[in-house]
């Protein structure tokens, strides 16, 4: 398969041209380069940005992952973008829903570019078992008040947009490399913003958690989930309505993972020889 050299094709005023999109792009902060989306979208939050505001850079320099973890994009290959959300009274209680949006509403559009996309608890997306893309989502309490949410969607989407495997926590993977062709970052953007926007309406609904668990990585399968130092292994068995993700342990205890700061990955090689000698 041969790619053509990497052509930056997002044009701003394209985007600006379709935007808003149901609640998301009220406003469009684009930048030719910047440390953080999720950084910026936070200082605009206290400069009045409105919900629905949407900040995108071509290049990205300091991206942040979750627990204080680094995001690395390339300019031209990925995307990388945020959105500030501000939740009405029904939606503020639902903030794991809130946390699997952006996995729930990119696996939507790659399904349905014909690419077999799942959510890797809380909310990471893979393909063909590697990550394709990640999300941050960070809060803006008032006590124990939701005000706002900064959703950060980092997408790789070109081959060459993210770093060697063996510098990853987990092997990656890009868009193009699982679809076999080239795909325009504009539109890409504008697609994830359609179903950002439709899934956001739904979030409350009971198809936003059917959704979520049927597209759910490693349903039946044993995997090893870290939080903080301690490490529970067990079979995935779904999602609670809460969001919470339920483990059945091996002597058939259910175990529900409550923190979405937890990190889980497959049970292979190493891990089941530690199992083993437990
Ligand atoms: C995430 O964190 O996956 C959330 C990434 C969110 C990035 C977006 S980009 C726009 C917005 N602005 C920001 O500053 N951030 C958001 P986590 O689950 O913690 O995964 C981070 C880990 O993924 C790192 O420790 C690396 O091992 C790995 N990683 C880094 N870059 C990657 C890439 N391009 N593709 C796949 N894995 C990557």
């Amino acid at each position: 398969m041969r790619f053509h050299p990497w052509v930056w094709t997002m044009d701003e005023k394209v985007i600006r041209s379709k935007l808003p999109i149901g609640d998301m792009g009220a406003e469009l902060y684009f930048h030719e380069e910047l440390g953080s989306t999720n950084v910026e979208a936070n200082r605009l939050i206290d400069d009045g940005a409105p919900h629905g505001a949407l900040v995108v850079t071509k290049s990205q320099t300091a991206g942040k992952g979750r627990l204080d973890r680094q995001w690395i994009s390339i300019s031209g290959a990925s995307l990388t973008f945020s959105l500030v959300l501000q939740p009405d009274h029904t939606k503020t209680a639902l903030w794991s829903r809130l946390n699997a949006l952006g996995a729930i509403a990119i696996v939507d559009v790659l399904q349905r570019y014909g690419i077999k996309a799942q959510v890797k608890w809380p909310n990471d997306v893979l393909v063909n078992g590697d990550k394709v893309a990640g999300v941050l989502v960070e809060g803006k309490w008032s006590g124990s008040e939701l005000k706002w949410v900064i959703l950060g969607i980092g997408i790789n989407v070109r081959p060459g947009s993210y770093p060697p495997n063996n510098l990853l926590d987990y092997p990656a993977i890009s868009i193009e490399e699982a679809l076999g062709q080239r795909i325009e970052l504009d539109s890409l953007l504008l697609d994830i913003l359609k179903s950002l926007s439709r899934w956001y309406n739904q979030v409350d609904a009971d198809l936003f958690i059917e959704t979520w668990q049927k597209n759910l990585a490693f349903l039946g399968k044993n995997v090893v989930v870290q939080k903080g130092d301690e490490r529970i292994i067990g079979v995935v068995k779904g999602i609670r309505d809460d969001g919470v993700l339920c483990l059945q342990g091996n002597r058939g205890e259910l175990i529900a993972i409550e923190t979405l700061d937890s990190s889980l990955r497959p049970l292979e090689g190493e891990d089941l020889l530690d199992e083993e000698r437990h």
